[in-house]
């Protein structure tokens, strides 16, 4: 397995948010997998795949990513879970006969896991009992941790870090006054190691790193140095201006989440224009082959964005986000959100993530609709749930991703700024509209003639699309793309139109 890969060569990641175990297994089995998208090369041979729905052809790596696994702080606020207090793995979402559960199914329908994991920090608050039962103070894990396996940066007051320019501030003081852990000690980077090799006996495929950036690069190195196998890693590294600690610094540990790109994406389709999106090479930010990019994630969703403390929101890093979030969401206008998260899959830049998130997140500590169950309806959400990895438009592009593979970017064209077209080498084309017109024009592509399923509205069953159609003849394709939408045509994905 290439680490840098998530799980095969298929490399759309769905970041099921707050979702419990079991109710991922069963995205797994229900839809992900055998229902038409889980789908692990080599898993069906040619003949079978005709049982399945034509855009069969769509891996997702489903990560656990916001709903770390381990024993955790008391509350109804989804981010109790970003609070350790021991490597029992027992969390809001299941414990541990579940989760071993969810990986068997997830692959059993072709659908790798990764596993969010926490390596900075214990708790935040003073004492309590976790979820599990086990009892806490501040400082003290009975077994696992004492006083001495933290960092006690000797900032006043709490230790907290305020100066997102010192390097040695960001990494050894407190993130949100969370219990810092003393990483470059023997006895701290083998008992993360040892929790870490845990997960991986259970056949987690890949690990994201969070809070990565408050963590020194050497340490993480030795760290995963410990591992048993070698997993895809991605590390939360949020970039700010002028900031010494840097994403690039992480490269050589596995990806790296480029938020620059989550930044670029908001202001580009809010109005600074998309013909700005052509390349992403020479920016200076994380090479594509290593960067985990994304149009939202559960944090940048919220409102107020993140880190919520006031002294922090004068730190360089966050002191210019607005107040509506730090990305696109689903509350932004004009279809944005989806337009985005189109081209986010479309291009070939970095390893896409989908979050898969509920609604209400303007109150930015509630926790999970249902129970934290996730729940989904046809090509939409449910019970407070959205559902974005189901959305016609979603779904249809990650076909279209594991469709193109690496192939290229051709026949770019931007007649303006809100209007841009692109193919993937011979295998696909897009065309986005982020203007308040209609976009009628044909289109010179490299694909091959013949008539193709619009990937955005719908997708090819037997021979016949149920969205919109396009033909292709000798190259060129004819098309309107509506006001604020797409429309996305591949070859994995052929079919007439019905009308
Ligand atoms: C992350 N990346 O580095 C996560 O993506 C982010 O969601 C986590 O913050 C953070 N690191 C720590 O793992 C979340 C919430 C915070 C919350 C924190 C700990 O966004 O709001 O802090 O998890 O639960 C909360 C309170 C703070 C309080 C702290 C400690 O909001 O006011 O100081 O708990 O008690
Ligand atoms: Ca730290």
């Amino acid at each position: 397995l290439d680490s840098r890969a998530p799980f095969g060569n298929k490399d759309v990641i769905v970041q099921m948010f707050e979702w419990t175990w079991d109710s991922v297994a069963a995205e797994c089995t229900d839809f992900l997998g055998p229902a038409g998208y889980g789908f692990v090369q080599g898993m069906f041979s040619t003949a079978n795949m005709s049982h399945h729905r034509a855009i069969i052809l769509t891996t997702y790596l489903v990560t656990s990513t916001v709903s770390p696994p381990q024993e955790h702080i008391q509350g109804d606020q989804w981010w109790t879970d970003y609070q350790p207090v021991s490597y029992t793995l027992t969390s809001k979402r299941g414990d541990r006969t579940q989760f071993a559960n969810m990986i068997s199914a997830c692959h059993a329908a072709g659908v790798g896991v990764i596993a969010d994991t926490i390596f900075n920090h214990m708790s935040g608050i003073d004492s309590g009992t976790g979820v599990a039962g086990s009892s806490f103070t501040h400082y003290n894990y009975p077994g696992i941790y004492q006083n001495q396996d933290f960092h006690h940066c000797g900032l006043e007051p709490g230790d907290d870090i305020v100066n997102y320019d010192n390097a040695v501030e960001v990494q050894t003081c407190e993130l949100d006054n969370l219990a810092d852990l003393a990483t470059e000690t023997e006895y701290v980077r083998g008992r993360l190691a040892e929790y870490a090799n845990d997960l991986l006996s259970l056949g987690v495929d890949g690990l994201r790193l969070d809070a990565a950036k408050h963590i020194n690069v050497t340490d993480i190195a030795n760290i995963l140095s410990r591992l048993d196998k070698s997993v895809y890693i991605t590390q939360e590294v949020i970039f700010g201006e002028g900031e010494p600690i840097t994403p690039n610094q992480y490269t050589g540990n596995g990806d790296v989440q480029e938020f620059r790109y989550t930044t670029a994406l908001k202001n580009a389709f809010l109005g600074g224009g998309i013909s700005s999106l052509q390349s992403f090479d020479n920016l200076g930010w994380v090479p594509g082959t290593g960067a985990n990019v994304f149009v939202t994630n559960h944090d940048t969703e919220r409102v107020s964005g993140w880190p919520p403390t006031p002294c922090q929101r004068l730190t360089a890093t966050f002191r210019s986000l607005p107040q509506n979030g730090n990305s696109l969401n689903d509350n932004s206008p004009s279809n944005t959100y989806v337009t985005a998260m189109i081209f986010s899959l479309a291009h070939p830049y970095g390893t896409p993530t989908i979050l898969s998130s509920y609604s209400g997140f303007t109150n930015t500590d509630a926790g999970a609709p249902n129970g934290g169950a996730g729940t989904c309806s046809g090509s939409g959400g449910d019970n407070g749930w959205l559902c974005q990895h189901r959305w016609t438009a979603v779904a249809g592009m990650v076909g279209f991703r594991n469709n193109v593979g690496g192939a290229s970017l051709t026949n770019w064209v931007a007649p303006q700024s809100q209007q841009i077209a692109f193919g993937r080498g011979s295998a696909g084309f897009v065309a986005i509209n982020n203007a308040d017109a209609d976009w009628s024009t044909t289109f010179e592509t490299s694909l091959p003639d013949g008539s193709y399923c619009d990937v955005v509205s719908g997708a090819s069953s037997n021979g016949s699309c149920t969205g919109s159609s396009f033909d292709v003849s000798s190259g060129s394709l004819t098309a309107t793309v509506p006001a604020r939408s797409a429309i996305a045509v591949h070859t994995g994905a052929k079919g007439s139109g019905n009308g």
